[in-house]
Protein backbone atom coordinates (compact mmCIF):
# COMPACT_ATOMS: atom_id res chain seq x y z
CA UNK A 1 0.00 0.00 0.00
CA UNK A 2 1.82 3.20 -1.03
CA UNK A 3 0.86 5.86 1.40
CA UNK A 4 2.78 8.23 -0.25
CA UNK A 5 0.25 8.98 -2.57
CA UNK A 6 -2.76 8.73 -1.11
CA UNK A 7 -4.41 10.60 1.83
CA UNK A 8 -6.08 7.17 2.80
CA UNK A 9 -4.87 4.24 3.04
CA UNK A 10 -5.98 0.38 3.21
CA UNK A 11 -4.50 -2.45 4.49
CA UNK A 12 -4.71 -6.27 4.19
CA UNK A 13 -6.08 -7.72 7.89
CA UNK A 14 -2.89 -10.18 8.90
CA UNK A 15 -3.88 -13.58 10.52
CA UNK A 16 -1.21 -16.25 11.73
CA UNK A 17 -3.14 -19.40 10.27
CA UNK A 18 -4.39 -18.14 6.76
CA UNK A 19 -4.79 -20.78 4.73
CA UNK A 20 -5.73 -21.87 1.11
CA UNK A 21 -8.60 -19.75 -0.50
CA UNK A 22 -8.95 -17.46 2.44
CA UNK A 23 -10.83 -14.19 1.93
CA UNK A 24 -8.52 -11.12 2.53
CA UNK A 25 -10.70 -7.57 4.24
CA UNK A 26 -9.01 -4.56 3.99
CA UNK A 27 -9.66 -2.76 6.96
CA UNK A 28 -9.96 1.25 6.30
CA UNK A 29 -6.93 2.98 8.39
CA UNK A 30 -7.29 6.72 7.60
CA UNK A 31 -10.94 8.85 6.90
CA UNK A 32 -11.15 8.85 2.89
CA UNK A 33 -12.34 11.88 1.34
CA UNK A 34 -13.58 11.76 -2.17
CA UNK A 35 -13.32 14.84 -2.84
CA UNK A 36 -9.62 14.91 -2.24
CA UNK A 37 -8.94 11.36 -3.78
CA UNK A 38 -11.46 10.08 -5.95
CA UNK A 39 -9.67 6.54 -6.91
CA UNK A 40 -7.56 4.37 -4.08
CA UNK A 41 -5.12 1.81 -5.93
CA UNK A 42 -2.96 -0.52 -4.17
CA UNK A 43 -1.24 -3.94 -4.75
CA UNK A 44 -1.79 -6.51 -2.78
CA UNK A 45 1.41 -9.30 -2.48
CA UNK A 46 0.83 -12.81 -1.41
CA UNK A 47 4.16 -14.89 -0.15
CA UNK A 48 3.71 -18.98 0.93
CA UNK A 49 5.84 -19.85 3.69
CA UNK A 50 7.70 -22.67 1.66
CA UNK A 51 11.65 -22.06 1.10
CA UNK A 52 12.38 -20.66 -0.62
CA UNK A 53 8.85 -18.09 -0.74
CA UNK A 54 7.22 -17.88 -3.66
CA UNK A 55 4.83 -14.97 -4.12
CA UNK A 56 2.35 -12.87 -6.63
CA UNK A 57 0.86 -9.56 -6.73
CA UNK A 58 -2.21 -7.93 -8.06
CA UNK A 59 -3.15 -4.71 -7.99
CA UNK A 60 -6.36 -3.46 -6.65
CA UNK A 61 -8.33 -0.26 -8.06
CA UNK A 62 -10.78 1.06 -5.34
CA UNK A 63 -13.30 3.83 -6.53
CA UNK A 64 -14.43 5.72 -3.68
CA UNK A 65 -18.28 6.06 -3.88
CA UNK A 66 -19.62 10.07 -3.08
CA UNK A 67 -21.39 10.60 0.18
CA UNK A 68 -23.00 14.15 -0.15
CA UNK A 69 -20.74 15.63 2.56
CA UNK A 70 -20.80 19.11 1.24
CA UNK A 71 -23.08 22.13 1.54
CA UNK A 72 -23.56 23.89 -1.95
CA UNK A 73 -21.34 27.37 -1.47
CA UNK A 74 -23.22 30.30 -3.18
CA UNK A 75 -21.18 33.27 -4.07
CA UNK A 76 -22.99 36.65 -5.17
CA UNK A 77 -20.48 38.52 -8.02
CA UNK A 78 -20.76 42.09 -9.09
CA UNK A 79 -21.45 42.55 -13.00
CA UNK A 80 -20.89 45.43 -15.60
CA UNK A 81 -22.87 48.62 -14.71
CA UNK A 82 -23.96 48.17 -10.95
CA UNK A 83 -21.99 49.74 -8.59
CA UNK A 84 -20.82 47.94 -5.83
CA UNK A 85 -20.96 50.24 -2.13
CA UNK A 86 -20.10 48.81 1.27
CA UNK A 87 -21.41 45.29 0.23
CA UNK A 88 -24.56 46.67 -1.82
CA UNK A 89 -25.46 46.96 -5.07
CA UNK A 90 -26.81 50.12 -5.74
CA UNK A 91 -29.67 49.85 -8.23
CA UNK A 92 -31.17 53.42 -10.08
CA UNK A 93 -34.80 52.92 -9.43
CA UNK A 94 -35.76 53.41 -13.26
CA UNK A 95 -34.32 50.16 -14.70
CA UNK A 96 -36.49 48.29 -16.64
CA UNK A 97 -37.93 44.90 -15.28
CA UNK A 98 -35.71 42.18 -16.11
CA UNK A 99 -32.14 43.80 -15.56
CA UNK A 100 -29.48 41.84 -14.01
CA UNK A 101 -28.27 42.99 -10.84
CA UNK A 102 -25.63 40.50 -9.87
CA UNK A 103 -24.46 37.04 -10.91
CA UNK A 104 -24.71 34.13 -8.61
CA UNK A 105 -22.07 31.32 -9.14
CA UNK A 106 -23.09 28.19 -6.67
CA UNK A 107 -20.66 25.13 -5.96
CA UNK A 108 -20.99 21.85 -4.65
CA UNK A 109 -17.62 19.71 -4.52
CA UNK A 110 -19.98 16.43 -4.52
CA UNK A 111 -20.79 14.35 -7.08
CA UNK A 112 -23.41 13.95 -9.24
CA UNK A 113 -27.32 14.23 -7.48
CA UNK A 114 -24.87 15.17 -4.29
CA UNK A 115 -23.27 18.24 -6.08
CA UNK A 116 -26.78 19.34 -8.12
CA UNK A 117 -27.21 22.56 -7.42
CA UNK A 118 -30.93 24.58 -7.09
CA UNK A 119 -30.95 28.34 -6.28
CA UNK A 120 -34.17 30.50 -5.42
CA UNK A 121 -34.89 33.57 -4.37
CA UNK A 122 -36.69 33.90 -0.75
CA UNK A 123 -39.30 35.92 0.29
CA UNK A 124 -41.00 38.61 -1.70
CA UNK A 125 -38.80 40.83 -3.22
CA UNK A 126 -38.61 42.47 -7.26
CA UNK A 127 -36.10 39.77 -7.73
CA UNK A 128 -35.31 36.64 -9.27
CA UNK A 129 -33.28 34.19 -10.67
CA UNK A 130 -32.71 33.09 -14.21
CA UNK A 131 -32.27 28.97 -14.23
CA UNK A 132 -28.84 27.70 -15.76
CA UNK A 133 -27.09 31.04 -16.25
CA UNK A 134 -28.08 32.29 -11.88
CA UNK A 135 -28.41 35.98 -13.00
CA UNK A 136 -30.30 37.73 -10.02
CA UNK A 137 -32.81 40.00 -12.37
CA UNK A 138 -35.42 42.13 -11.04
CA UNK A 139 -38.88 40.62 -11.56
CA UNK A 140 -40.65 44.16 -11.12
CA UNK A 141 -40.29 47.99 -11.43
CA UNK A 142 -38.69 49.64 -8.56
CA UNK A 143 -39.70 52.83 -6.79
CA UNK A 144 -37.17 54.29 -4.55
CA UNK A 145 -40.04 56.50 -2.74
CA UNK A 146 -41.47 53.43 -1.93
CA UNK A 147 -38.31 51.47 -0.64
CA UNK A 148 -35.08 51.91 -0.60
CA UNK A 149 -33.57 48.67 0.25
CA UNK A 150 -33.75 45.02 -0.25
CA UNK A 151 -31.96 42.11 1.39
CA UNK A 152 -32.08 39.21 -1.25
CA UNK A 153 -31.28 36.01 0.15
CA UNK A 154 -30.53 33.20 -2.09
CA UNK A 155 -30.81 29.78 -0.97
CA UNK A 156 -29.30 26.43 -2.88
CA UNK A 157 -30.17 23.09 -2.13
CA UNK A 158 -28.51 20.27 -3.67
CA UNK A 159 -29.92 17.13 -4.85
CA UNK A 160 -28.42 14.62 -2.47
CA UNK A 161 -30.53 12.66 -0.02
CA UNK A 162 -30.50 14.06 2.75
CA UNK A 163 -29.81 17.00 0.67
CA UNK A 164 -27.54 20.40 2.25
CA UNK A 165 -28.58 23.80 1.75
CA UNK A 166 -27.27 27.28 2.37
CA UNK A 167 -27.66 30.83 2.02
CA UNK A 168 -26.52 34.17 1.19
CA UNK A 169 -27.57 37.56 0.86
CA UNK A 170 -26.82 40.44 -1.47
CA UNK A 171 -28.18 44.23 0.02
CA UNK A 172 -29.58 46.38 -2.91
CA UNK A 173 -30.19 49.69 -2.07
CA UNK A 174 -32.13 51.75 -4.56
CA UNK A 175 -30.79 55.05 -5.77
CA UNK A 176 -33.10 57.75 -6.49
CA UNK A 177 -33.88 59.50 -9.61
CA UNK A 178 -35.29 62.29 -10.76
CA UNK A 179 -38.49 61.00 -11.78
CA UNK A 180 -41.11 63.12 -9.60
CA UNK A 181 -41.55 67.11 -10.43
CA UNK A 182 -42.00 69.43 -7.72
CA UNK A 183 -45.84 70.47 -6.75
CA UNK A 184 -47.46 73.41 -5.64
CA UNK A 185 -50.06 72.76 -2.43
CA UNK A 186 -52.55 75.08 -4.73
CA UNK A 187 -52.42 75.67 -8.16
CA UNK A 188 -54.16 78.85 -8.01
CA UNK A 189 -53.55 81.36 -4.51
CA UNK A 190 -55.26 84.62 -4.16
CA UNK A 191 -54.16 87.55 -1.81
CA UNK A 192 -55.71 90.17 -0.71
CA UNK A 193 -52.30 92.57 0.31
CA UNK A 194 -53.09 96.25 1.66
CA UNK A 195 -51.42 99.08 -0.61
CA UNK A 196 -49.12 101.34 1.26
CA UNK A 197 -46.98 98.42 2.28
CA UNK A 198 -43.74 98.66 3.19
CA UNK A 199 -40.76 98.07 1.09
CA UNK A 200 -39.67 94.06 0.91
CA UNK A 201 -42.63 93.71 3.13
CA UNK A 202 -43.35 89.89 2.49
CA UNK A 203 -46.70 89.41 0.04
CA UNK A 204 -47.22 85.52 0.66
CA UNK A 205 -44.93 82.24 0.57
CA UNK A 206 -45.56 80.01 -1.97
CA UNK A 207 -44.33 75.92 -1.16
CA UNK A 208 -44.21 73.14 -3.26
CA UNK A 209 -43.12 69.61 -2.35
CA UNK A 210 -41.27 67.07 -4.07
CA UNK A 211 -41.54 63.40 -3.88
CA UNK A 212 -37.72 62.82 -4.67
CA UNK A 213 -34.73 62.96 -2.52
CA UNK A 214 -31.57 64.93 -1.94
CA UNK A 215 -31.08 67.55 -4.99
CA UNK A 216 -33.50 65.81 -6.56
CA UNK A 217 -36.03 67.24 -4.39
CA UNK A 218 -34.72 70.61 -3.86
CA UNK A 219 -36.67 73.41 -4.92
CA UNK A 220 -35.66 76.70 -6.39
CA UNK A 221 -38.44 79.31 -6.76
CA UNK A 222 -38.83 82.10 -9.24
CA UNK A 223 -41.07 84.34 -10.85
CA UNK A 224 -41.79 83.59 -14.54
CA UNK A 225 -40.19 86.35 -16.65
CA UNK A 226 -44.07 86.97 -18.45
CA UNK A 227 -44.96 88.01 -14.93
CA UNK A 228 -44.86 92.52 -14.36
CA UNK A 229 -44.99 94.03 -11.18
CA UNK A 230 -42.88 95.28 -8.38
CA UNK A 231 -42.35 91.67 -6.61
CA UNK A 232 -39.60 89.09 -6.51
CA UNK A 233 -39.37 85.88 -4.76
CA UNK A 234 -36.34 84.13 -2.37
CA UNK A 235 -35.31 81.42 -4.58
CA UNK A 236 -35.05 79.01 -1.59
CA UNK A 237 -37.73 79.43 0.18
CA UNK A 238 -41.01 81.02 -2.07
CA UNK A 239 -41.24 84.19 -0.18
CA UNK A 240 -42.75 86.74 -2.56
CA UNK A 241 -41.61 90.13 -1.58
CA UNK A 242 -43.05 93.44 -3.10
CA UNK A 243 -39.85 95.84 -4.08
CA UNK A 244 -41.94 98.76 -4.16
CA UNK A 245 -44.99 100.78 -2.40
CA UNK A 246 -48.21 99.06 -3.78
CA UNK A 247 -51.08 101.83 -4.55
CA UNK A 248 -54.51 100.41 -5.21
CA UNK A 249 -55.40 103.77 -7.58
CA UNK A 250 -52.47 103.28 -9.99
CA UNK A 251 -53.36 99.46 -9.97
CA UNK A 252 -55.42 97.18 -8.42
CA UNK A 253 -54.86 93.50 -9.57
CA UNK A 254 -51.34 91.63 -10.36
CA UNK A 255 -50.77 88.00 -11.99
CA UNK A 256 -47.48 86.47 -11.01
CA UNK A 257 -46.73 83.15 -12.16
CA UNK A 258 -44.71 81.21 -9.95
CA UNK A 259 -42.06 78.38 -11.08
CA UNK A 260 -40.93 75.46 -9.02
CA UNK A 261 -37.64 73.64 -10.20
CA UNK A 262 -36.14 71.00 -8.73
CA UNK A 263 -32.01 70.63 -8.86
CA UNK A 264 -31.91 67.32 -9.79
CA UNK A 265 -29.40 66.40 -12.52
CA UNK A 266 -30.74 62.94 -13.24
CA UNK A 267 -32.85 62.41 -16.10
CA UNK A 268 -35.83 63.39 -15.59
CA UNK A 269 -37.96 60.59 -18.05
CA UNK A 270 -37.51 57.39 -16.77
CA UNK A 271 -40.87 55.52 -17.04
CA UNK A 272 -43.20 58.26 -18.43
CA UNK A 273 -42.23 61.47 -19.18
CA UNK A 274 -42.78 64.02 -16.38
CA UNK A 275 -41.93 68.21 -16.33
CA UNK A 276 -39.08 68.71 -13.83
CA UNK A 277 -40.69 73.00 -13.68
CA UNK A 278 -43.93 73.36 -12.25
CA UNK A 279 -45.49 76.46 -12.39
CA UNK A 280 -48.33 78.04 -10.42
CA UNK A 281 -50.52 81.19 -10.28
CA UNK A 282 -50.59 83.69 -8.28
CA UNK A 283 -53.28 86.08 -8.40
CA UNK A 284 -52.30 89.38 -6.19
CA UNK A 285 -55.38 92.22 -5.36
CA UNK A 286 -53.93 94.98 -3.37
CA UNK A 287 -56.44 96.30 -1.01
CA UNK A 288 -57.29 99.35 0.91
CA UNK A 289 -55.96 99.52 4.49
CA1 LIG B 1 -23.55 18.41 -1.68
CA1 LIG C 1 -18.78 14.01 -1.09
CA1 LIG D 1 -37.33 59.41 -7.30
CA1 LIG E 1 -37.75 65.91 -8.36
Amino acid sequence: CSRSTTAACLLPSTHPSLGRNTLIYADVLHRIDREEVAQLKFTVMARDRGQPPRTDRTTVVLAVRDENDNVPVVEIRKIGRILVRDGAALVPENVLVDTPVALVQVSDRDQGENGAVTCTVVGDVPFTLKPKKYFLHTSALLDYEATKEYSVTIVAVDSGSPSLSSNSSLMVRVVDINDHAPVFAQSNVEVHFAENNGPGERVVTVVATDADSGKNAEIAYSLDPASNGPFYIDVDNGDIRATGILDREQRERYELRVIAKDKGTTLCVPIQPMPCRFKSFLLLRSRIN
